[in-house]
């Protein structure tokens, strides 16, 4: 990319300014000429081959150009007729040097970093304008029809904007206008803007607004633009500036758009909760405490604020920015209502979303998959549990009873009313689903051997931490070793109830015969299980099953206090009674004496209760233990039924998941 800079204009209404010396020499502040401006914001962007079209004091110009010594190369093309013509001439002139796409700029505009940056990074041939200054009476405006500029100058008052004359040309678009421009020229049409001649070819080339709000970007034609340009400039760092980070790790893709915010002002990061992470990605590497000093030891950071959910809402509220920088990435996706929030407040107090094009470093996707890869090895893996039941009031689990079970309640995630993204925290290995996969009864007949294979599926594509149902866990003498099994695998929890002899599922309730253990009898399995345990993060959760066999609310209690004495991290209690009543009774009840121990409930039953009510009243787990087996298998069902009906399947077609959907299901290495 190279830039036209038109600098041979007489700069008549400047007065002394330009008897001496081109206008683009006019110092605007302490340390800066227009020009040396213009040259060092090219320069940042990468542009190191500029043209400069000259007219009067040319010499002199070259001159000092030369005594700036910046990495730059220039190519000067005097306009001896810069008396008489106008700057259509000059660009005619410098016609056989615009060998590729082109930034043109006015030698006398004074922009800041942020509206080169837009300009460049445009993925189209563009010009400046700006939605929020007042439509100028004899500047340039820019008349819009469906995002495409139809005409430029200063005689247009319908459908426009006000405009500034800095372009993206790209090739294509650069040679058709320069075409029109040789043709004015060949008929001596020499005394025009050069936007004449585009707005007969508009049309042809696909000239896009882009609207930097108020950023800056003005030009100097009097004295009295050189005070204000000169007042607006020193103004101009003490804008403030919002971004939101989650990241844990920093790239290049995010020092670029830290620089390129902190040029418009002062920035302030606003920083994810580890919770609001965990929730809509993956669980952070790096804590808080730890990214916030990453983040405020960073160039161009003024502060790090925490921001307790993904809505931007009360930090903008709070903090007021006069902009927020943001990658374009989220303008799809969904981080797409979160965008709009952001918009719609930022719009009521007159502040501006500025967004960079997003940096898709290939480098970073490798990272972020290695990091993925150690999330799911079995130490990180195992711990993670612990850590969320840290970080949040109440973990949610979904049931996984095979590698693409496990890959959907990793990977499905929804965007909430609120402006948050909600995903499953952890995995439930259902003994339930595990058995009904391999067709077989809830009883304890499909053996560990088995069970863990099915671990061992889901383990090897997903990184949730993962709780096992451990079924009684067998006899005592066996659990140790199950104990140990699970946790080099990985698993984060075993959960196993206080049943006996043949075990049945508990939905079953009293319908089957079933015996619960005596409390001394289990209270030594959980003894010698955590006895086993090798590492510190490893959960053994008791379940008491005293209200499925209808024992009583007294029995419960009495039994969560002694499997806690006896060393179990965690309670489960269950029900089968829809409504939520004796399940509401236990855990108010139970946190009179216990308010740490954590809490897990598997609403199967009493499914009417929000998460929001369970978190209310002290659980800390909620585990949706069968919904993926109880959806899946009847739709199976229906696909089999139809095939049989209609002797073909293209019926059975329509209630099947496209293949180009299953494929995106299942990310590739
Ligand atoms: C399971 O999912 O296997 C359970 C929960 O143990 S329940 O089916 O409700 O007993
Ligand atoms: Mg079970």
């Amino acid at each position: 990319m190279k830039a036209l800079i038109l600098n041979s204009g007489l700069g008549t209404r400047m007065n002394n300014y330009t008897k001496d010396k081109p206008k683009c020499m006019t110092v605007i502040s302490d340390e800066e000429t227009i020009l040396y401006r213009q040259l060092k914001s090219l320069i940042s962007v990468g542009i190191n081959d500029v043209v400069i079209t000259t007219g009067p004091f040319s010499e002199k110009l070259e001159e000092y150009t030369k005594e700036l010594g910046l990495n730059v190369s220039i190519d000067f093309i005097w306009n001896e007729r810069y008396q008489e013509t106008n700057y259509v001439y000059s660009i005619y002139k410098a016609i056989e040097k615009l060998d590729d796409d082109i930034v043109l700029l006015h030698g006398d505009l004074v922009f800041e970093q942020a509206v080169l940056e837009l300009v460049v990074s445009s993925p189209n041939s563009c010009m400046v304008v700006s939605s929020k200054v007042p439509i100028p009476e004899k500047d340039f405006k820019a008349v819009v029809k469906h995002d495409k500029i139809e005409k430029i100058g200063v005689e247009f008052f319908d459908s426009v904007v006000a405009a500034q004359p800095m372009y993206l040309l790209k090739k294509n678009d650069l040679n058709i206008w320069m075409e029109k421009i040789t043709e004015y020229i060949n008929v001596g049409n020499d005394q025009c803007y050069a936007e004449n001649a585009f707005n007969e070819i508009s049309s042809k080339c696909e000239l896009h607004p882009i609207d930097i709000g108020n950023l800056f970007c003005q030009e100097i034609d009097c004295e009295e633009d050189l005070k204000v340009v000169a007042k607006r400039l020193k103004e101009l760092p003490l804008r403030t500036v919002y971004m939101s980070f989650s990241s844990d790790i920093i790239h290049s893709g995010h020092i670029a758009i830290i620089n390129k915010a902190a040029q418009i002002g002062k920035l302030t990061i606003g920083l994810l909760s580890d919770k609001a992470i965990s929730t809509y990605k993956r669980f952070p590497l790096l804590q808080y405490d730890e990214r916030y000093m990453l983040f405020s030891n960073l160039k161009g950071v003024e502060s790090v604020v925490p921001q307790k959910v993904l809505s931007y809402k009360d930090n903008i509220l709070k903090y007021k920015p006069d902009f927020v920088v943001h990658g374009d990435d989220w303008k799809e996706g969904l981080q797409k209502g979160i965008r709009q929030e952001v918009i719609e407040i930022l719009n009521s107090y007159g502040g501006q979303l500025v967004e960079f094009p997003y940096a898709d470093d290939e480098k970073y996707h490798e990272i972020e998959r290695s990091m993925k890869k150690e999330q799911s090895t079995p130490d990180i893996r195992r711990g993670r549990l612990k850590k969320l039941l840290n970080l949040k009031k109440l973990v949610t689990a979904l049931e996984a009873h095979s590698g693409i079970t496990g890959l959907i309640v990793e990977n499905t995630a929804i965007e909430e009313d609120g402006g948050g993204i909600k995903q499953f925290d952890a995995m439930w290995i259902s003994s339930l689903c595990d058995s009904t996969a391999k067709g077989k009864p809830d009883i304890e007949l499909v053996d560990m051997t088995s069970r863990f294979r099915t671990i061992d599926d889901i383990c090897e594509v997903t990184t949730k931490p993962i709780i096992f149902d451990g079924d009684t866990g067998g006899l005592t003498e066996h659990f140790v070793y199950t104990v140990r099994s699970l946790e080099r695998m990985g698993v984060s929890m075993v959960i196993i109830e206080d049943k006996k002899g043949l075990k049945k599922n508990s939905l079953f309730g009293n319908d089957v015969p079933q015996t619960q253990a005596a409390i001394e009898e289990f209270v030594q399995k959980i003894e010698a299980g955590k006895k086993a345990q090798r590492t510190d993060d490893f959960m053994i959760c008791a379940r008491i099953e005293s209200l499925i066999l209808e024992k009583g609310l007294d029995d419960a209690l009495k039994r969560a206090s002694a499997y806690v004495e006896a060393g179990a991290d965690a309670i489960m209690i269950h029900s089968r009674k829809s409504e939520p009543t004796e399940i509401v009774e236990f855990v108010t009840a139970y946190r009179k004496i216990d308010a740490d121990t954590p809490i897990v409930v598997v609403p199967t039953s009493f499914n009417s209760v929000y998460e929001e009510e369970f978190e209310k009243i002290g659980v800390n787990i909620v585990i949706y233990a069968n919904q993926l087996t109880r959806t899946g298998f009847p739709a199976m069902q229906n696909a089999a039924k139809s095939i049989l009906e209609n002797h073909r399947a293209k019926e059975c077609d329509e209630i099947c998941m496209p293949f180009k959907e299953i494929i995106r299901l299942i990310p590739e290495e």
